[in-house]
């Protein structure tokens, strides 16, 4: 039977609402009948409709809890213990250029742990859910992350850093230590749908350095739920401030770690159980 608990319901029916508008926004911005100001203030406007729905819906269902996206920030709420985490578009170059490859990503955050995630691809109506205890699924259906245990047959998944943004060396030296002994490294563009790939074992894993608690909460209940590991880049549970991410199979994870150089196998840390 497919499990889906209230606190689902208001994630997704809040996640369709806001999709909605995107998917009508990325038709405009493909007809190119944008604003004068160009693509760029378009599509921020297009994010900032989102998060005001998403905010709108998340505050009616539940209105005691806080809240903080990417746009808004910090929304406090009197409940001390639930505060929701919110992406309204995630992959946002993407988005820009016409890409269907984005998604709306929500997290319910418990005691500063990822309790639930929802990440919905509207282009795809793909729609991610996940709770604690309870797994993970893509519409209706559960996922497990992938069996591979071989870094020789394993698909990876990454985010390059791009101008603006630090690190360069420090992403190419992770991705020569890859790209040199895997299957392949992919650049979608959306950490977010990277980490639901994960726990729907379409990439065996997944790194990132940097990114947001926004970028990742809903992802990290999503491949925990679907039985996989998720850590920091040196194994440990800095995800949601600064830490970067890395997630896969317990098998391949502290390979991949070893591989970008972030200790793994050969140093002290086993990942941290989900
Ligand atoms: P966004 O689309 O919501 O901006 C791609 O590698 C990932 O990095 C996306 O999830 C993207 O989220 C995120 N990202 C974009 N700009 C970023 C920045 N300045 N710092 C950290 N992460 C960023
Ligand atoms: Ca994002």
């Amino acid at each position: 039977m497919v499990y889906r608990s209230p606190i689902l319901n208001v994630m997704t029916a809040a996640a369709h609402k806001a999709a909605r508008g995107l998917v009508r926004d990325l038709g405009e911005l493909e007809h190119l009948q944008v604003s004068k100001k160009g693509p760029a203030d378009y599509v921020s406007k297009a994010d900032r409709r989102a998060e005001a729905i998403l905010r709108t819906e998340l505050k009616k269902a539940r209105p005691s809890y806080g809240l903080l996206m990417e746009e808004s920030g910090v929304v406090e709420g009197s409940d001390i213990s639930n505060r929701w985490v919110v992406d309204p578009l995630d992959g946002t170059t993407n988005f820009l250029h016409g890409i269907p490859h984005f998604a709306i990503s929500i997290a319910l955050e418990r005691d500063g742990d990822p309790f639930a995630g929802v990440i919905y691809a509207p282009v795809h109506d793909e729609m991610y859910v996940a709770e604690k205890g309870a797994g993970a699924y893509l519409n209706g259906r559960r996922l497990r992350v992938s069996a591979r245990k071989s870094v020789d047959e394993a698909l990876f998944a990454t985010g390059i850093p791009f101008c603006g943004l630090p690190d360069h060396d420090l992403f190419l030296r992770q991705l020569q230590g890859v790209m040199a002994v895997s299957a392949g490294v992919r650049r979608f563009g959306s950490a977010a749908l990277d980490l639901a790939y994960v726990a729907a074992g379409r990439y065996d894993g997944y790194w990132e350095n940097g990114l947001n608690p926004w970028d990742v909460a809903a992802g990290i209940v999503l491949v925990r739920e679907a039985g996989g590991f998720v850590t920091d880049l040196a194994g440990g549970r800095r995800m949601l401030s600064g830490g970067g991410i890395l997630a896969a199979n317990s098998a391949l994870h502290p390979q991949l770690q070893r591989l970008i150089g972030g200790s793994g196998e050969s140093g002290k840390a086993e990942p941290e159980p989900a």
